[in-house]
């Protein structure tokens, strides 16, 4: 179901529930309603409405002096050029600075509280999930404000480090930092996606929200929790190698979508059971 375009004359609550009512089945309302252990998988997507370019769709893929995002995120270019690294990702963090939460983030960091067991997996680096208040974030691709040393592994945020010659020194051994990031062909953080899909393997509702699912293993999240089975959703302008085996996908953006589910259940007509349906 499309909902490009609806959200321009939005006035009230009572809107907001009309187009909750028309978009959202009644079925998804009904197990977000008695659902107690949900899990959220988000990409790029779902901070594209805070300002953050995604890497993939509208119209190909990002680049930054000449190099396609593939090889200035990846490890070779880790060991070929460091200081280019770093300088890629100080220019991305100088525009993450002036940017916001949106709506969505915000509805996502409401639902830790409102479920039993709430699991929230992103492949994002930007921080924007905290921001916006969320808790426990399982990072599968590590955080652009943290460096870690090449030599010790120790973790420093990157706003106490020094850029002498474009390459910070770690404080334990002097060894050189890199960016906390998961580049390609890198393993990712010890136990985060392990975590994630024992997360995903227990969960009733999976949400998998602005990803492209074309990079593992974040992309096997949702086959887990079907797997298992969760009713699996999609919310996504554009349909994805995912969308088949989702219960529900919701077409339209994060930002808009999300908050429609954030609807109290009393305004969506009552206690509405699936079971007793
Ligand atoms: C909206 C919206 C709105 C827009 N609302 N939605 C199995 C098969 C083949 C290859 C592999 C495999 N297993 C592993 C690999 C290799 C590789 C991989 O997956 N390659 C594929 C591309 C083929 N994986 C790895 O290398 C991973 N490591 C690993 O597996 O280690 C073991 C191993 C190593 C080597 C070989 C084999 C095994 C590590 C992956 C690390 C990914 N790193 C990056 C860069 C991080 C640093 C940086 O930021 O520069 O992480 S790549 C980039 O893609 C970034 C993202 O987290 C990641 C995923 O992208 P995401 O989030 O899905 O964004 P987009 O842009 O792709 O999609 C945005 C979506 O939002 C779109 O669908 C839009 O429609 C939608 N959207 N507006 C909602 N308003």
């Amino acid at each position: 179901m499309r909902l490009a375009g609806r959200f321009a004359n939005i006035r009230s609550s009572e809107s907001m529930q009309a187009i909750a009512n028309e978009f959202i089945s009644e079925e998804l309302r009904g197990r977000f309603h008695e659902a107690k252990n949900v899990l959220v998988l988000t990409g790029a997507g779902v901070s594209a409405e805070s300002g953050v370019p995604t890497f993939r769709g509208g119209g190909n893929t990002a680049v930054w002096k000449g190099m396609p995002f593939e090889v200035i995120s990846s490890a070779g270019m880790l060991a070929h050029d460091l200081p280019a690294v770093w300088e890629w990702f100080n220019y991305r963090r100088g525009l993450l600075e002036q940017l916001k939460p949106n709506p969505a983030h915000v509805a996502i960091a409401r639902w830790q509280d409102r479920f039993e067991n709430f699991a929230l997996v992103t492949q994002n680096i930007d921080g924007l999930h905290q921001a916006a208040g969320a808790r426990n974030v399982i990072e599968l691709h590590g955080s652009i404000w943290r460096a870690r040393c090449f030599d010790c592994g120790a973790r420093r945020e990157v706003r106490e480090l020094q850029f002498g010659d474009g390459v910070p020194e770690c404080f334990h051994c002097e060894g050189r930092l890199r960016p906390d990031v998961v580049l390609f062909g890198e393993m990712l953080p010890t136990g985060a996606y392990e975590n994630a899909a024992i997360r995903a393997g227990n969960c009733e509702l999976c949400f998998v929200v602005g990803t492209s699912a074309v990079v593992y293993p974040a992309a096997l999240i949702p086959e887990v929790a079907r797997a298992a089975g969760a009713y699996v959703v999609e919310v996504n302008p554009e349909r994805t190698p995912v969308s088949g085996l989702c219960d529900e996908v919701l077409t339209g953006k994060a930002g808009e979508i999300l908050p429609l589910l954030c609807q109290k259940p009393d305004r969506w007509g009552g206690q509405r059971s699936l079971r007793s349906a």
